[in-house]
């Protein structure tokens, strides 16, 4: 609790260009939570280099994210909006916590296993701690809930893991978190492969709406899209394409998937990927118009940045000293 509000947890990678998947599924609901909550949202970026990346794309990435956080409606000056890089408790919690994850524990994730698949020729250690440093994100504020997509579930279960083991041991020291996964766009699905979830890191461009597209990309992508012959605007399990755009519909106008059924009965899959493709564009214009003025706005975000640093390093260092104390680490001399 921080003054009498729970504390709420999220992050996301700065790696390639957010997709609409990540708003939906992430962001919009950060959005929603931000009242409620004390919220800490971090960029980060330390997660990043489990895939090799380029230093001056990295920093831009880093830069362009956080200013999409703000711009996708968040208040920096309520929402501790921060790079991971810039606290430095995330490392020395990361490094506690490995010493109480089971290697078995780590080898079932899946995500660990896609991106060792995907990046053979650099499977590092720290992809696959990756799960261990995320724990160490969530723990080290305290916090009550993590919003994420179902893809992430799995590490937020590890996590309870780690430190339910933890307190098992020490007393508790550590909140134990739970997952928060919106009721519509949790699972946005890759446009030309309906069975695979839209992902930043997608190499075929037409697979996923990035926000920052203009309108008529996005709607040549819809127009695109992979469906099947039905022919006919129904929510099932048989047409993973169509109900991949009625979802997307749902998240963007506030609507039920059998409202989208009545709405569109008897129309056609052409219709009804154009009006998915304009409720996608009226969700993302006003987002990008705010992005392209913070942006311009150097000073503003800059000391944004310094402040948030420091509001989470100041509640991220009550936690560790904690932490070091209880294991048993010298105290310091002040
Ligand atoms: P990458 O392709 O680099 O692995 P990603 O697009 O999967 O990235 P992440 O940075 O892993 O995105 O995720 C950021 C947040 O967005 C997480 O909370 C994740 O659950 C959510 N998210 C990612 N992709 C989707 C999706 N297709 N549908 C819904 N939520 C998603
Ligand atoms: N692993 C997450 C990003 C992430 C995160 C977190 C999400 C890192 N640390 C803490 C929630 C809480 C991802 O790939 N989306």
């Amino acid at each position: 609790m921080i003054d009498d509000k729970k504390v709420l947890f999220s992050g996301m990678q700065s790696t390639g260009n957010l997709t609409l998947g990540n708003y939906l599924g992430a962001l919009k609901n950060w959005v929603s939570l931000s009242d409620e909550y004390e919220c800490f949202y971090s960029v980060v970026d330390m997660h990043s280099i489990t895939v090799r990346q380029d230093p001056a794309e990295l920093r831009k990435r880093a830069r362009s994210l956080l200013t999409l956080y703000i711009a996708a409606g968040l208040d920096p000056k309520k929402n501790c909006i921060y790079y991971q890089s810039h606290v430095s408790g995330h490392a020395e919690l990361a490094w506690i916590l490995n010493c109480f994850t089971y290697m078995g524990e780590l080898n079932r994730m899946t995500q660990f296993k896609d991106k060792a698949a995907k990046h053979a020729d650099n499977i590092n250690a720290g992809l696959f701690t990756y799960p261990v440093l995320m724990a160490a994100d969530i723990l080290l504020y305290q916090a009550d809930v993590v919003p994420v997509g179902k893809d992430q579930l799995q590490h937020l279960e590890i996590t309870r893991d780690i430190a339910q083991r933890f307190n098992g041991i020490y007393g508790d020291v550590f909140t134990i978190p739970e997952p928060y996964v919106g009721k519509s766009g949790a699972r946005i699905m890759s446009l030309q492969d309906p069975s695979k979830k839209m992902s930043k890191s997608d190499e075929n461009q037409n697979a996923s709406i990035y926000l920052m597209d203009d309108p008529d990309t996005i709607i040549r992508k819809f127009k695109r899209a992979v469906t099947d012959s039905e022919a006919c605007v129904r929510y099932c399990e048989e047409q993973p394409g169509i109900r991949n755009l009625i979802d997307i519909y749902c998240a963007c106008n506030d609507v039920k998937p059998e409202d989208v059924e009545k709405e569109f009965d008897g129309k056609g899959y052409g219709d009804f990927k154009m009006a998915v493709g304009e409720s996608v564009v009226s969700v993302l214009k006003p987002l990008q118009e705010r992005y392209e003025q913070l942006s311009k706005d150097k000073a503003y975000l800059d000391s944004i940045i310094k402040e948030n640093a420091e509001k989470a390093q100041y509640y991220s260092n009550k936690t560790l000293r904690k932490v070091q104390k209880k294991i048993g680490f010298p105290e310091r001399i002040r």
